[in-house]
């Protein structure tokens, strides 16, 4: 086991981990590349946020502002032949491989050139190319696939100078979703079978509007991969290296074939649990608590080290947002402009028995 933490303690404090990223060893190249695609991840929700304030768009969607660090932290050693799979809140999951905001918004627009052809929505996107194999916003629901494709990435045998070098399968979650069965016995099989799969539970300490606190008995997800033998990692969600780090270690151990891992990233959504107002969730008082947890901004940190190491100013910070927000703007702009799908389409994607078949 790597780590012997019983409880998240400190990691779920947001009065902790406020200071600037640890950065040493690291390459200031990739980490402005993470600072970039967590904007865009941000800029993207925020003109989501936007336009469902402006009445632009039907489709509920889930924002993952505040929790962008983890897609950003997984994605820098993902490859494009893993089978990587989301949820509810997977806009950050679909663009931290490199899929197209373009593609984001017209999905969510329904437009015939979405990442799903217009037929998904916010919750239902696609990036195959990229090795995100999709989103669905049953809870729980993409768990067991992940470990499909685990099994079959498996069964490829990948080798690389004589080793097992396997592609993986890889589950984004939440702390909510831990309370499925199906994560269970997903764990259970993936241990069993050293299937190559990596579990990544966002616990961003809510469900809907429940708190962790309120549903277990404990608020480490982690004590269910230490009941399944399974390699477990718990880390600060909001640092970009940290996830990074944690990433590697569970994946190197993964590709070689001996286990899955489970990593638990803390962290804690801005906005309600679905749509953009920060102050929806039923029956919480989030006001104070949100405001401390702004406090500990995976942006910001990021920032913060690399403006302290002299890899970047405050004037280059400004610069990459509005370059981001140009890209953004454009991206809004073509999706408005584009076709919906012709009604002839509706059915292309939909199984089906034949009248009369089997
Ligand atoms: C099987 C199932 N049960 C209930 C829901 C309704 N639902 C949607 S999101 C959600 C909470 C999920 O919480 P969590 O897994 O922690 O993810 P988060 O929203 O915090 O990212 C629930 C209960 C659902 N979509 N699917």
């Amino acid at each position: 086991m790597f780590t012997e933490t019983l409880e998240l303690g400190k990691l779920a404090d947001p009065a902790e981990f406020r200071e600037k990223l640890n950065i040493a060893g690291e390459d200031p190249t990739l980490l402005k590349e993470e600072l970039r695609m967590m904007t865009l991840i941000r800029k993207a929700e925020e003109k989501i946020g936007d336009m469902i304030n402006e009445g632009q768009i039907q489709c509920p969607c889930h924002l993952t502002i505040g929790q962008e660090a983890i897609a950003a932290g997984v994605a820098r050693h993902l490859r494009k032949t893993d089978r990587a799979f989301g949820t509810h809140r997977s806009h950050g999951h679909y663009l931290a491989p490199g899929n197209s905001v373009h593609g984001l918004f017209a999905e969510i627009l329904g437009k015939a050139t979405g990442c799903s052809k217009g037929m998904g929505g916010s919750m239902h996107l696609y990036g195959g190319e990229s090795g995100f194999v999709g989103s669905v916003p049953i809870v729980a629901g993409t768990v067991s696939m992940a470990v499909g494709g685990g099994l079959a990435a498996k069964m490829d045998n990948k080798q690389e100078n004589g080793k097992n070098s396997w592609d993986v399968g890889v589950t984004y979650f939440g702390d909510g979703a831990a309370e499925e069965g199906s994560v269970h016995e997903s764990l259970n099989f993936a241990s069993v079978f050293k299937i190559p799969v990596l579990f990544v539970c966002e616990n961003n300490l809510f469900s809907s509007h429940l708190h962790i606190n309120y549903r277990q008995s404990n608020d480490l997800v982690s004590r269910f991969a230490m009941a399944h033998n399974v390699n477990y990692r718990v880390v600060d969600g909001n640092d970009v290296v940290a996830v990074a780090k944690a990433t590697k270690e569970l994946l190197d151990v993964a590709r070689a074939g001996e286990g899955p891992g489970f990593l638990e990233v803390v962290t804690y959504r801005w906005r309600g649990h679905v749509g953009p107002r920060e102050d929806i969730d039923v029956g919480l008082k989030r006001g104070e608590e949100l405001q401390h947890w702004k406090l500990r901004d995976p942006i910001k940190r990021l920032f913060e080290a690399l403006e302290a190491e002299g890899h970047m100013s405050e004037k280059d910070f400004a610069a990459l947002n509005e370059d981001v927000a140009t890209e953004v703007n454009k991206a809004w702009e073509q999706a408005e402009k584009d076709p919906y799908p012709e009604t002839s389409q509706l059915l292309t994607a939909v199984y089906a028995t034949p009248k009369g078949g089997h």
